[in-house]
């Protein structure tokens, strides 16, 4: 199956510095011949693992940007849902999924923000909780190991098995019915995905790298999309994205701190 056709709807942030959300989105599903459209929103200076940044919401914006798209009768093919920012973007996605879905579209949300036990700055309990509300519509949730432990309320921990991995997986398919793709899963010396598709759990392990950097996560969720779009499986599909994500990691300078240079393992598959 190829992508040629396919129009997705991406909305997550553009930080215009930082090799993130919308500048990692684009480039990489387009890249994979998939017309990407975008809904932005918030425009940042940066991403906000710099010292400082600036942050323009664009909610007041979005009703203007629907009246127009229902005008000119758009449809998208599948969704693809990053940092939204602020709890209201969770009602107006889901307005996006009621009017512009086509038929037998997919929704594939990853819910961005926490990692490492912590939730990033600006976010709290009731945007969790808001999240787990909208992730009640989506067919395919990405969450860390850390927004998975938040959107269940199963202890965070850095040590584990895979009965607690497993826990986590049941809890969320209780949440949300949708397939679970948790990433940043460690067992012993590998590093992967635990993967719930019903009663189905399977684990897609890689090499554990001794570094780890921002973006990564969206990296992911745009490789792990376009591929399986294109007609990949779930296991094919986190596999090429983690792949990818190990690849960008590997080449990317230490002093290179704010994210990965995902351009050169882009340009290197489209070779
Ligand atoms: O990579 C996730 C992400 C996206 N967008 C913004 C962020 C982050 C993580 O911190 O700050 C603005």
């Amino acid at each position: 199956m190829d992508n040629t056709g396919k129009k997705l709807l991406t909305i997550q942030d553009l930080s215009c510095v930082g090799q993130c959300s919308l500048t990692v989105a684009l480039p990489v599903l387009s890249a994979y011949g998939i017309e990407t459209c975008v809904l932005p929103t918030a425009v940042l200076s940066n991403h906000t693992m710099f010292k400082q940044w600036s942050y323009l919401d664009l909610t007041p914006e979005v009703d203007n940007i629907y009246a127009n798209w229902r005008a000119n009768g758009f449809k998208f093919d599948a969704f693809l849902l990053g940092y939204l920012g602020k709890a209201s973007l969770m009602a107006l996605s889901e307005r996006a999924f009621d009017e512009f879905s086509a038929d037998g579209r997919l929704i594939v949300i990853d819910p961005v923000f926490a990692d490492n036990g912590k939730l990033y700055g600006g976010f709290d309990a009731e945007y969790v909780k808001g999240m787990a509300h909208l992730l009640r519509r989506s067919d395919i949730i990405l969450p860390n190991l850390t927004e998975a432990c938040f959107l269940t309320g199963i202890d965070y921990r850095t040590e584990y098995d895979e009965r607690y991995v497993e826990e986590v997986l049941s809890a969320l398919a209780k949440l949300t019915g949708a397939v679970a793709v948790v990433t940043g899963i460690e067992l012993g010396s590998k590093i992967g995905e635990a993967i719930r598709d019903g009663d189905k759990i399977s684990y897609v392990m890689g090499e554990k790298l001794p570094k780890s950097s921002h973006g990564t996560g969206d990296i992911f969720a745009a490789v792990f999309t376009a591929e399986y779009l294109g007609g990949k499986t779930l296991e094919e599909a986190a596999d090429k994205a983690s792949v990818f994500v190990q690849d960008c990691l590997r080449a990317t300078p230490s002093e290179h701190f704010y994210g990965v240079v995902f351009e050169k393992i882009l340009k290197g598959r489209m070779a």
